[in-house]
């Protein structure tokens, strides 16, 4: 396979540009450590785990792989201050943030010598991160599954590419050769991938959950959160109807928690489709079958190559 190089390999030391999503509860040691092993950049989700869980998981994936691999801190964690130091503590080479601003984190993260690959859903908050000293930024369109912004991948990617002088890296229904081509020609240095590497064979994500993502069509996914301005976007399901018809009568926020309280959890590790958040992108209509992170990667890296050959400097 070729071997494509982009500043964002060279920034992480990493054989192919493809970096795996931060996803809560799914992106643990496992998933994480194959995509690392495959040639990727693979990442453990803080979500609102515990900080010593997180040193944990740091330390199970250093056992299995010593390639390159991240954090993702989602920085709505309330022990978002301490996961930041252990991050430092265990000599994490990467660092992404999702949902907020990392600002407070950057010089600590920076004198230790992390990379620190904010996601941003606008063109204001990635000027802001380059000016803050961000090494790259992941630019997240709202095709993507979880907590999204407004913008659009197609339009986010080429906005961000030309407002920043830092690498890009594109997120947000892509899933296959062809949405990772179409990144490159937008000017991303790379792609980020969560709703396709759900469904790896390495993911502990429920059998139900998978099935469910795998089965999806291309307008199967609900946003909910829009009224109380924090929109996630997830499979249609009993919870996400429930929701929206509370939301289209005005309820307060109090009562639609009670909802998505423990959901994403009920979810991924009990299966429960009925109840549970079965966050995913758009994309997910195109992902057809459960096959190993490494099949995934080889796979559209292959269909990339015969897309991109001759087209961009990189391949
Ligand atoms: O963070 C994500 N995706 C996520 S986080 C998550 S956990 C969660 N669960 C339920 C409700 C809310 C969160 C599930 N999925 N993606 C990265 C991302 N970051 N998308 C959008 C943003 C973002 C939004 C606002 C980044 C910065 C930002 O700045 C606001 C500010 O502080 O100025």
């Amino acid at each position: 396979m070729h071997k494509m190089k982009t500043r964002i390999t060279q920034l992480l030391g990493i054989e192919y540009p493809i970096i795996q999503g931060g996803m809560a509860w799914v992106a643990e040691h496992n998933l994480a450590a194959a995509v690392s092993e495959a040639g990727g950049l693979g990442l453990i989700g803080a979500g609102g785990a515990p900080a010593e869980f997180i040193r944990e998981q740091i330390r199970k994936v250093k056992e299995t792989t010593s390639n390159p691999f991240g954090v993702n801190l989602m920085l709505m964690n309330p022990e978002a201050d301490a996961i930041a130091q252990i991050i430092v503590e265990e000599g994490v080479r990467v660092v992404t943030t999702g949902a907020g601003n990392p600002g407070k984190y950057m010089a600590m993260w920076k004198e230790a010598g992390v990379k620190v690959i904010p996601v941003i859903a606008s063109v204001a908050m990635a000027k802001m991160m380059e000016r803050g000293g961000a090494d790259a930024v992941v630019a997240e369109g709202m095709e993507s599954g979880g907590h999204i912004g407004s913008a659009t991948t197609m339009t986010l990617v080429p906005q961000v590419v030309d407002a920043v002088k830092i690498p890009v890296i594109a997120a947000g229904g892509i899933a296959d050769g062809r949405g990772f081509a179409a990144s490159m020609m937008l000017g991303a240095e790379a792609v980020q991938m969560g709703t396709r590497f759900v469904v790896a064979k390495e993911s502990i994500a429920h059998e139900n959950y998978k099935k469910k993502l795998i089965g999806a069509k291309d307008i199967d996914s609900e946003v909910t959160g829009m009224s109380h301005g924090h929109p996630v976007r997830q499979i249609r399901n009993n919870m996400t109807r429930e929701y929206v018809k509370l939301e289209r009568e005005g309820a307060p926020f109090e009562e639609l928690e009670k909802l998505t309280l423990g959901a994403l959890r009920k979810a991924v590790v009990e299966g429960d489709t009925v109840n549970g958040t079965l966050m995913a992108g758009q994309i997910a209509g195109l992902v057809k079958k459960e096959q190993t992170c490494r099949e995934m990667i080889e796979e559209i890296m292959a269909e990339a190559e015969k897309l991109l050959h001759g087209t961009v400097g990189v391949m």
